[in-house]
């Protein structure tokens, strides 16, 4: 018998087809009454399937006595209550490695935006003010010292491109890893070593605001932020007043503290670049994410090991 899965924001369609051809798919944000279809349908799930930002709460497992297994649509589960889902022996997968390549590359572009300031230079262009005169220096990326706060999975994946930039590259994280890159156990003294410092370590309470003034203060007025972690991770306040008095050079940010809302403080500053969290973004990357969220439930179904699993 086909399992019943709830699909709780609107997801790839490559994952939409997949679930649509081999579970009975439940569409929440297609009803005109979220509420109203929640309790219509809450004995009935077996399975969530959710994006990585979608808050997955205690009510919700525990309105849904069916709910045995939820796959998020990114490596990143901070949105999810896990030890709530432990604790009613519920699954969580997540969607690790299939994306490494692509936030790593989305990091560096980031880097590359910043020092050699692409975006500006192309408005430049499409204005017509080259006519005017040339578009002012830049500053060079190559050679650069490079910070990484998060030496994991996709921390490694940025690290091997930066080699190619012959950036000095050093990290910090809780634990030293069997990487052949400098190790900051105190995070300060990385962000006052180096030029930039790239941010990618998971989002939640245990690195909520780990970048704060203290650590930009250290980073210093020549120093380049970027961040594609989370946007928790980050003070988001403190980052404004330090981008604005030009205490620190200038930021490249991929996530915010409450997306999709940008604060419009952040948007007006000529010394940021601002993605609209697209990390992953591209088709065969999500396609991946997408086919690991189905493998995860279709293997659960089957009685086969979690491909992915959280707990
Ligand atoms: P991972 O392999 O688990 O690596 C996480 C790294 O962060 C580890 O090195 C870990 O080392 C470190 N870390 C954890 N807590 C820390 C803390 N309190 N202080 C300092 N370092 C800490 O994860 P990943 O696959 O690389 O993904 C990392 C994160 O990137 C995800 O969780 C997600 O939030 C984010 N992400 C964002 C996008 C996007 O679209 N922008 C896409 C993918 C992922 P220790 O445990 O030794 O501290
Ligand atoms: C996704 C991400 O875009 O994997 C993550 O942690 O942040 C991104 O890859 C996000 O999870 C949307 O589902």
């Amino acid at each position: 018998m086909q399992k019943n899965l709830l699909i709780m924001s609107h997801m790839p369609q490559y994952f939409i087809d997949l679930a649509d051809k081999n579970f009975n798919t439940y569409k929440l944000w297609l009803q005109d009454d979220e509420d109203k279809y929640l309790i219509d349908i809450k004995l009935e799930i077996d399975a969530i399937a959710v994006m990585g930002g979608y808050k997955i709460t205690p009510d919700l497992m525990k309105s849904m006595p069916n709910l045995k297994i939820i796959a998020c649509y990114g490596v990143g589960y901070d949105a999810i209550d896990i030890s709530y889902a432990k604790s009613l022996g519920i699954k969580v997968t997540n969607t690790p490695e299939v994306l490494n390549d692509e936030v790593a590359d989305t990091a560096i572009a980031l880097m590359l935006c910043v020092y050699k300031q692409i975006i500006k230079a192309d408005t430049f262009a499409r204005n017509n003010s080259w006519i005017n005169g040339d578009f002012p220096l830049t500053k060079k990326f190559t050679g650069t010292k490079l910070g990484i706060v998060g030496m994991g999975r996709i921390g490694k994946a940025i690290a091997e491109r930066a080699e190619a930039f012959k950036c000095e590259i050093s990290y910090h994280s809780r634990s030293k890893k069997d990487v052949k890159y400098k190790y900051f156990n105190n995070l300060n003294e990385l962000a006052k070593e180096v030029d930039t410092l790239c941010v990618i370590t998971p989002g939640g309470k245990e690195t909520e605001k780990l970048i704060n003034s203290e650590i930009l203060d250290a980073l210093g007025e020549d120093g380049v932020l970027i961040n594609v972690a989370r946007g928790s991770v980050i003070d988001q306040e403190a980052l404004i007043h330090y981008l604005e008095n030009k205490l620190i050079l200038a930021a490249g940010l991929d996530v915010y503290t409450n997306e999709p809302n940008i604060p419009k403080k952040l948007m007006s500053l000529d010394n940021t670049v601002l993605l609209p969290h697209i990390a992953s973004g591209t088709v065969e990357t999500r396609n991946a994410m997408g086919q690991l969220v189905y493998d995860n439930i279709e293997n659960y179904f089957e009685d086969k090991p979690l491909i992915s699993s959280v707990v």
